[in-house]
């Protein structure tokens, strides 16, 4: 006798699911190959609304939060118990690729598809979910709407953030939310029997061991800091080096003795300076200010916080009479998934005859934090070379059907418990 969960799975339809990424990646397209539909951009609206399409079209209810995380929920037989979800995130880096974060969204849209497609019924609810603002790029921090609708973050306390350009949070919210005026409004938060996020690997580890589904067992611990150097501006003709309060060179310190700090021969630690700002970026004026940030990250707590609490005091050891404001911007610790789901996935894959691997994730995801509320689990494919953030990011169709058969299986059996 054929399980539901494998008639869910051999409905996946990959041609289906590698045009809905061809027309996602329209949205916010670069000319490189890459997209770039950052948070509550116009081009992360033009998403939102093209899943929408796509939903009310299979006749699937949508609905929004006040945060902007988004809804497609294809409704169970016994639709007041608590859905389980799917999905990932629509937004990407400035120079994102075609599946960060899309791939989770249209993963689980294919599932609700085929599911759709076989008139198959589910006891529960099976919601595809795009959270808001998980890459945490234009806006800090990331994983914003899956972190507000556990409570992790208070949106009110976001809604102030700015962006480079000064655009206050609040207002693209709003902006992003009047975009969709008949979209159906829902509270922030509401109980969940179980969450599955399918991603690509971002890393080169199942490429590298032939593998084609990774069953992730948790995800590494992430810390962020902004850091304000403020100097003063000076003639730089006229101005001795001694009586200088030049930020950059002193921002230079602070990130030399910051890469001593983490050095590691183990290549564990993962410590990024992502965003570096001088001003006033004059040839002949003495920097008076910089702006940089810190993406610091690990498995191990006890090193997150050896390491990341010394961050402080490095910066201001190392300020040469400039003054330094180091801010927390991010403190997610590690996670471990939870094992039944973990197991789940593994199953699935070896029923499907697919080769996969136990794999831990570097990269965050919106999953870290449904994780807090409910038994949460990711399938990861892989992707080419591992190339991740950056427009060359590539998957094969394949893959991401094979990811998606995974999911399919493990939602349709989660959905009856
Ligand atoms: O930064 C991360 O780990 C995620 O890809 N946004
Ligand atoms: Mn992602
Ligand atoms: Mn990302």
């Amino acid at each position: 006798m054929v399980t539901s969960q494998a008639r869910a799975a051999a409905g996946i339809d990959e041609a289906r699911l590698w045009q809905r990424h061809v027309a996602m990646a329209r949205l916010g397209a670069r000319s490189d190959g890459g997209v770039n539909r950052q948070a509550l951009s116009d081009e992360d609206i033009a998403a939102r609304r093209t899943l929408i399409g796509w939903a009310e079209a299979r006749g699937f209810a949508c609905a929004v939060d006040p945060i902007g995380n988004l809804f497609v929920r294809r409704a169970g037989t016994e639709p007041g118990l608590p859905p389980v979800l799917t999905g990932s995130h629509l937004d990407s880096q400035p120079t994102g690729g075609k599946f960060d974060g899309a791939y989770g969204v249209l993963a689980g849209f294919e599932v609700l598809e085929a599911l759709e497609d076989l008139k198959l019924p589910t006891r529960r609810s099976i919601e595809a979910v795009a959270w808001t603002n998980e890459e945490g790029s234009r806006f800090q921090p990331g994983a914003m709407g899956s972190a507000a609708f556990v409570g992790r973050m208070q949106l009110p306390a976001l809604l102030d953030h700015v962006d480079r350009a000064g655009v206050r949070l609040g207002d693209a919210l709003q902006a992003t939310l009047a975009a969709t005026p008949d979209l159906a409004r829902r509270g922030l938060g509401f109980d969940v029997a179980a969450y599955v996020e399918a991603h690509i690997e971002q890393g080169p580890l199942l490429e590298a061991e032939r593998k084609v589904i990774g069953a992730v067992t948790g995800i590494q611990g992430s810390r962020w800091f902004a850091v304000e150097v403020k100097g003063e501006e000076a003639h730089a003709g006229t101005t001795p080096l001694k009586i200088r309060k030049d930020a950059l060179k002193a921002a230079m310190s602070m990130i030399g003795a910051l890469e001593t700090l983490m050095q590691d021969d183990s290549d564990t630690v993962r410590f990024t300076v992502g965003r570096f700002e001088v001003s006033p970026n004059s040839p002949n004026t003495v920097p008076g200010q910089v702006f940089f940030t810190i993406d610091f990250r690990h498995p191990d707590p006890a090193v997150l916080s050896r390491l990341g609490d010394r961050i402080e005091a490095v910066c201001r050891e190392h300020a040469r009479g400039c003054a330094v404001t180091v801010t927390p911007t991010f403190d997610a610790p590690p996670i471990q998934f939870a094992r039944d789901i973990v197991q789940a996935v593994g199953g699935a894959a070896a029923r499907l005859g697919l080769p996969h691997m136990d794999i831990f994730s570097g990269a965050f995801h919106d999953a870290k934090f449904i994780a807090e509320i409910a038994p949460t689990g990711m399938i990861f494919v892989p992707c080419e070379r591992g190339i991740s953030h950056n427009p060359a990011e590539n998957a094969k169709p394949s893959d991401l059907a094979a990811g998606a058969r995974v999911l399919a299986e493990v939602l349709a059996e989660l959905a009856e418990k």
